[in-house]
């Protein structure tokens, strides 16, 4: 081959494994806030690492025939400050087209008023506390709330395990942890249990031995705990040491939803039941694919957060296809009618943006440090 016929036959290898490798056009900025540092850095790593996952595939082809989805995630802290100030640097620096995120309802409730009245959308994929959608029109979620997660969670361990007795402890400084916790108590109610006892703590305590003990000397049959992971672990890990045993039902919410449960309980943890729209074994191709994907770029396993945030980035870009412009408004408006099968099952909004299946729970139990099927 002669030089300048090879030089040519290079340039186009390079130019077609370019195209397939990244779109070309103009990029179409979209933010995301998660907690990437602290204690609840779990949950927001976790989702960060499905939304990039799930990015890389979009951007393989690009959204509105070419353009690559321009990905910025900024960290919260789980603070609510900082969270509002991520969102602000993300509309006036980036001029995002759209906000993923926050991760925790308490900072939805801070930074969705903001972002709402600049008219851009916002989705959490992890909110799950009652009223998120409620703050605006802008504001949508992916996360199956707990109102519709913890009932399914309390029925299906009431019919296993016979439970009659229940006492409820939860984080009182958290909005998710309390509207958790109010859910717990009415679908307790609903079922004929009877709560012997409410217990409150702070997210940051790590001694629960004064709610626990006086809990023992009821001996209810199951304890459900509202709170984010790492006090949840904690209540765990102490109530194992003041003699709970397997006889005692724990049930968890949706901040137990997390492997870092094990991975601070270890086998306090066993036992656990908590309900999710997502199990990692599910045998559906289409997570079947993910997991591995996943897998394959993180060297470990996803969680539920990751999953639920590699569908919504998927939502969200095949809602800016539909808008058909990289613009807020028509974005929003082509939310409300997109529809997506995920690796979380189909997924539409509500017109109140809300998760319009609840069919996909599933509830799991923990057992060595992994979340099974309860069957
Ligand atoms: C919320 C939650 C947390 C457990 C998300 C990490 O469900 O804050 O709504």
């Amino acid at each position: 081959m002669r030089r300048r016929q090879f030089t040519a036959a290079l340039a186009a290898i390079a130019a077609s494994g370019a195209a397939a490798a990244r779109a070309a056009g103009k990029p179409v900025p979209v933010g995301a806030i998660e907690i990437l540092s602290g204690p609840a850095a779990t949950y927001g790593i976790a989702i960060r690492s499905g939304l990039e996952l799930q990015l890389a595939r979009i951007n393989e082809k690009g959204v509105l025939g070419g353009q690559p989805i321009k990905l910025t995630v900024l960290d919260s802290a789980a603070d609510k400050n900082q969270a509002i100030n991520a969102a602000r640097a993300l509309i006036g620096r980036d001029n995002v087209v759209a906000i993923i995120g926050p991760t925790l309802s308490t900072e939805m409730f801070a930074v969705g008023p903001v972002v709402n009245g600049r008219k851009i959308p916002i989705i959490g994929t992890s909110t799950t506390a009652n009223g998120i959608t409620d703050i605006g029109r802008y504001v949508f979620r992916t996360s199956l709330p707990e109102a519709d997660v913890v009932p399914v969670t309390l029925k299906h361990a009431q019919a296993k395990f016979g439970i009659k007795s229940i006492a409820l402890m939860y984080a009182n400084d958290d909005v998710f942890s309390k509207s958790g916790f109010e859910v717990m108590k009415q679908a307790a109610g609903k079922l004929g249990l009877k709560i012997v006892a409410i217990e409150s703590f702070a997210t940051k305590d790590s001694d629960f031995s004064a709610q626990l003990t006086k809990i023992k000397g009821l001996a209810p049959n199951a304890i459900g705990i509202s709170a984010l992971v790492e006090p949840t672990a904690g209540v765990l890990l102490q109530a194992r040491q003041l003699g709970f045993g397997k006889q005692t039902i724990f049930i968890g919410g949706n901040g137990a939803n997390s492997p870092k449960l094990g991975q601070i309980a270890g086998r306090a943890a066993d036992g656990l039941v908590v309900g999710s729209p997502w199990f990692l074994g599910e045998r559906d191709p289409a997570n079947v694919a993910f997991v591995a994907a996943f897998r394959k770029k993180y060297d470990r396993d996803p969680d539920q957060f990751a999953a639920q945030a590699y569908d919504a980035m998927g939502i969200l870009a095949a809602a800016i296809d539909a808008a058909g412009a990289a613009e807020p408004e028509q974005i929003r408006a082509a939310l409300l009618k997109t529809k997506y099968d995920g690796v979380t099952g189909p997924f539409t909004f509500t017109p109140n943006r809300d998760p319009a299946s609840t069919a996909g729970v599933v509830v799991l139990v923990m057992e060595g440090g992994k979340f099974q099927i309860l069957k």
